[in-house]
């Protein structure tokens, strides 16, 4: 089995949405939920905007008061466009076993235990994998009627008290282009076995 899933997607260092998901060489109700991406976002950090973050979402719509969940094998990456080809030049690269999880790329080799932060050993990167509240908004109950201009939005989020496993990498910007130069790049994320 070769890739699972792609999201798609972006620009450099603005929160972006993604443009597209698609699943690849495998049927689509074999992939657990686990290994199924939600969102993709990319930030500057904040307050410190020297950093950049990356963050992959699966496992949405888990109910509350759960525990983080990767798929033990599948990896999980982060892939980088620096020169324009739509072709990764470098990757940041998640894998869980036993409870513990596994972030290389880069100037990332760090292991720990699921729902912690992790640290490089120069102190700049830190990962953390992690059971995060419901990040997405969305008010579906009201879109069918808005559609068909019967109703408007009631403003009620219906993923509201969800959960999703996050995956957050946090590092300085020029890590992000593979320690080239700041410039636009091209980012998604997959997840394959
Ligand atoms: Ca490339």
């Amino acid at each position: 089995m070769i890739v699972a899933l792609f999201i798609l997607l972006s620009l450099i260092l603005v929160a972006v949405p993604v443009t597209a998901e698609d699943v690849v060489n495998v049927d689509p109700s074999s992939v657990p939920r686990a290994a199924k991406i939600s969102d993709l976002y990319v930030f500057e950090g904040s307050p410190d905007t020297t950093k950049a973050v990356l963050a992959m979402t699966v496992d949405c719509g888990a109910p509350s008061g759960g525990t983080a969940t990767l798929v033990d094998d599948v990896l999980y990456r982060f892939e980088i466009d620096t020169d324009g080809d739509l072709k990764a030049d470098h990757r940041f690269l998640v894998r869980s076993r036993n409870g513990k999880f596994r972030v290389k790329g880069y100037n990332f080799d760090v292991q720990g235990d699921l729902g912690t932060t992790l640290t490089t050993t120069d102190g700049m990167g830190k990962a953390f994998v992690g059971l995060v509240d419901n990040p997405f908004f969305g008010d579906l109950a009201s879109l069918s009627s808005v559609v068909a201009k019967s109703g408007s939005f009631s403003g009620i989020d219906q993923f509201a008290g969800t959960n999703c496993t996050a995956i957050v990498l946090e590092m300085p910007r020029d890590w992000l282009a593979g320690g080239g130069q700041e410039r636009k790049l091209n980012i998604w994320a997959s997840t394959a076995r």
